[in-house]
């Protein structure tokens, strides 16, 4: 990789990095045509397409009990590490649970929130070329720990489905597994078919087709949000260790050839040798081929910036998925970023520990979309009501107020809702 400097990047290259896109629209027509044939034909439809693009006859598309089977046969060892990891991002999730709560103000208005579960979602569980075991926990557990009574998880078909994804299905708590992928399980999912229950909202990361899927279904089926490929900005000093910094870009670059990895250094010398350790890093692993296709990307980039300050505004626009800070004024620096969808600070804190195993949730913003939102959490998985109640005082704290406003809107019904109350108020009082 050649290093860059920050402040000579000219407006295409600053669209480039900044305008990023998975690739979506390119799908969208052919997915669309899934979606309604799913939605319309059912069981028939999916079979059709698991065929032609799984090349699996499938039987039965319910595959809960061959999770459970899964889970039961896999080696002791990869079970362990499973739930070591599903306790970890239990246990973080539990921490974002709302607490409902209630008010009461001086002027006898009591307000509140309560927070509810979603009763049916759906987990999409990628599978096929990447088969992601940790995408199971990091979409299915939130889901529990907010408490939603039906989790369905949708994972890609195969003459045989990749154990340990089964296993990690069935160990993060889901009530049924269906043996479905790409846009035709969200499909499924969104509009439900003989087999397949339909759900209320969709969750989770896939390809672009899956992503499409989501889009397209959006509006009929809540979704979480767009996830695309995997995305790294860091943000690096004098201190840093280029071979650590490498390391990071290298791991998030074997995910996908649309991957998107970023280093900016503050000291040239470090930049050049993260430039040189991703090079050397890349060469004769065995996913070289998709590594570089990332690192060639028009999103990727090794940069020197005359300043932190430099370095921390194209981080602000960059808006990275996961943003790793090697520097010695980590908390300073994190201080002044408000766009990233996951944080890793210090030296011993590759992202990978947050993609399988320290708790944070994996499934996150991308392009941009940190600028927007988080990832995904407990309170993708419920709705807040808001509740009041007026005692006689408060309810003549406001009357004024609502009259007036009431007026100004011509909505006359709406007054005399409240006048009605005040009068049998007034009334009862003169009784009295
Ligand atoms: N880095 C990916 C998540 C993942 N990594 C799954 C390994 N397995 C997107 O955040
Ligand atoms: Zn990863």
């Amino acid at each position: 990789m050649n290093v860059e400097s920050v402040s000579d990047l000219g407006p295409e290259r600053r669209r480039a990095l900044f305008e990023r896109d998975a690739g979506i629209e390119a799908v969208r027509s052919d997915v669309r045509g899934i979606v309604e044939r799913v939605r319309e034909e059912g069981d028939v439809a999916v079979r059709e397409f698991s065929k032609e693009f799984d090349g699996v006859d499938v039987g039965n598309l319910e595959v809960t009990d061959a999770a459970e089977r899964a889970y039961e046969s896999i080696d002791a060892g990869t079970r362990e590490a499973i739930e070591t990891a599903a306790d970890n991002v239990r246990e973080f999730h539990e921490r974002q649970l709302p607490t409902d709560w209630r008010e009461e103000f001086d002027d006898g208005r009591e307000l509140g929130r309560r927070f509810r579960p979603i009763e049916r979602v759906g987990v999409y569980v990628p599978g096929g070329a990447a088969a992601y075991p940790s995408s199971a926990l990091m979409g299915v557990i939130p889901a529990t720990v907010a408490g939603v009574e039906t989790v369905c998880v949708a994972t890609p078909p195969a003459d045989e489905i990749n154990p340990v994804t089964l296993a990690a299905i069935h160990a993060a708590g889901a009530d049924e597994v269906y043996s479905v992928g790409g846009a035709q399980a969200i499909g499924a999912l969104a509009y439900g078919t003989e087999s397949v229950t339909g759900v209320q909202k969709v969750v989770g990361p896939g390809n672009r087709w899956v992503t499409a899927a989501k889009a397209e279904v959006r509006g009929d089926c809540e979704i979480d949000f767009l996830a695309g490929p995997s995305e790294i900005l860091v943000l690096a000093d004098g201190t840093a260790d280029p071979e650590f910094v490498a390391s990071d870009l290298l791991a998030q670059a074997e995910h996908d050839e649309n991957a998107s990895v970023v280093a900016v250094a503050t000291d040239e010398g470090v930049a050049e040798a993260i430039a040189e350790a991703v090079e050397e890093g890349a060469t004769e692993r065995e996913r070289e081929g998709t590594i570089r296709a990332a690192l060639e990307s028009d999103a990727s980039g090794v940069f020197t910036a005359r300043s932190m300050s430099e370095a921390i505004a194209l981080a602000e626009e960059y808006a990275a998925e996961h943003l790793s800070i090697q520097a010695e004024d980590d908390e300073a620096i994190l201080d002044r970023v408000s766009s990233a969808g996951s944080v890793f600070l210090g030296p011993h804190t590759p992202v990978a520990a947050g993609d399988y195993a320290s708790g944070t949730n994996h499934v996150l913003p991308t392009n941009g979309l940190a600028k927007l939102t988080g990832g995904l959490s407990v309170e993708h998985f419920m709705r807040a009501s808001t509740v009041q109640r007026l005692s006689p005082e408060g309810l003549d704290s406001l009357s004024d107020t609502i009259d007036t406003l009431t007026r100004a809107e011509g909505l006359e019904a709406h007054a005399e809702s409240v006048a009605v109350r005040l009068r049998e108020r007034a009334g009862r009082e003169d009784d009295g």
